[in-house]
């Protein structure tokens, strides 16, 4: 990805800061959050509707999917390449894919914005070391708990933000149910014909309210036309999507939580950014228990082994503490997993793809304990 948000802009009026600024203001309590996207639709809906293939609603829940035929799928006229993807993903798989990021996707060897900071312990398994009761019992100017301050890691290939690189060396394996998921909403596309999508790196964005995530686009990959498919978590983002250059205003779109974007071909070539989270989904205990009520209704039908259901298996693995955690945690934040393919399937490391990253290697000495 390249970021440019600061860089003076190399064309007379930059339309798309202008948006970004506007929507950085907005307020959630002023607009009508219902019908944000409406204009954008009425404006950019493409004439025929996108076509998802008919997939078996056995298939679709063992990935967590409701069926097929329930997706919302919006392409936009003029933004080929662009897919929004709404009610795709049962609460409890929002759920699943909540507790991965937070519990799976920010430990260590995983790099992040910690990582680079010093061999902590609590750096680098943020979440193990998270209470979330700490600031109730200590004074408000306290210092925020590392995972409050974590704003990304990386999955598979290692991205180093300064040196704006991927790092051979740091290879982390990219998770297989991810990556199942992500193969499975390109297929059901018809996004990749020859079969050659493989995802091997992603990006964990955290958003604390308030956050934002500046204007780039999303080229530095060296295949840079395979689909990149983003899945939206917890609070709600607004997105903004411009051309390959920043002289018109970008158009704005609400993505909730389950939202799942793609951006494939020249796509990959335009500005975006997200200027605004706004605090909108109340995910607690309740949502949560009524979550897994409904799948195991729903999964109960079709007679699955846990085996079988990448959600009700993987469920298991996280604690009751885990939620109780994750729940605290969403109460302020949204995450994002953006999911990218590096190189084509069965091509070599490209030579830019440096083996060692000098900056984190520097840093994989002894973990030392805080606590
Ligand atoms: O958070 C999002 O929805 C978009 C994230 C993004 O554009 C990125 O990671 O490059």
């Amino acid at each position: 990805m390249a970021y440019e948000p600061e860089k003076k802009a190399k064309f007379d009026h930059d339309y798309f800061r202008d948006q970004f600024r506007q929507c950085k203001q907005l307020n959630a309590s002023e607009i009508d959050l219902q019908n944000f996207n409406n204009q954008t639709f009425k404006l950019h809906k493409a004439d025929q509707p996108t076509s998802v293939k008919e997939i078996c609603a056995r298939r679709c829940l063992s990935l967590g999917l409701k069926p097929t035929s329930s997706w919302k799928v919006t392409a936009l006229a003029g933004y080929a390449g662009f897919y929004l993807i709404q009610n795709s993903l049962h609460d409890l798989a929002k759920w699943f894919w909540i507790l991965r990021a937070l519990v799976d996707f920010t430990q260590y060897p995983i790099k992040s914005n910690l990582t680079s900071e010093a061999a902590l312990s609590s750096h680098r398994f943020p979440w193990k070391h998270y209470d979330p009761h700490f600031r109730k019992t200590k004074s408000s100017n306290e210092k925020k708990q590392p995972i409050e301050r974590l704003r990304w890691t990386t999955l598979g290939y290692q991205y180093n933000w300064e040196t704006k690189k991927y790092y051979s060396g740091h290879y982390v394996d990219f998770p297989s149910d991810l990556a199942r998921l992500c193969g499975f909403y390109v297929d059901c596309l018809d996004l990749d014909p020859q079969k050659h999508y493989n995802p091997q790196t992603a990006i964990v964005n955290f958003y604390p309210e308030g956050s934002t995530l500046g204007i780039h686009c999303d080229n530095l990959e060296w295949d840079s036309t395979s689909p990149l498919v983003s899945i939206s978590l917890a609070h709600s983002a607004v997105f903004l999507l411009g051309e390959a250059d920043r002289t018109r205003e970008p158009i704005r779109l609400l993505l909730n939580s389950g939202d799942v974007v793609i951006m494939t071909n020249s796509c990959r070539q335009r500005f975006h950014a997200v200027p605004k989270i706004f605090i909108t989904d109340n995910m607690n205990k309740e949502d949560f228990e009524q979550s897994k009520l409904e799948f195991a209704e729903e999964a109960q039908e079709f007679n699955f082994s846990d085996s079988e259901n990448l959600i009700s298996d993987g469920m298991k693995r996280f604690s009751d503490e885990d939620v109780e955690k994750a729940i605290e945690y969403i109460r302020t934040r949204r995450i994002n997993l953006n999911v990218r393919q590096l190189k084509k399937l069965n091509e070599p490391t490209p030579s830019n793809c440096e083996e060692i990253d000098p900056r984190l290697s520097s840093i994989d000495g002894q973990i030392v304990n805080e606590f």
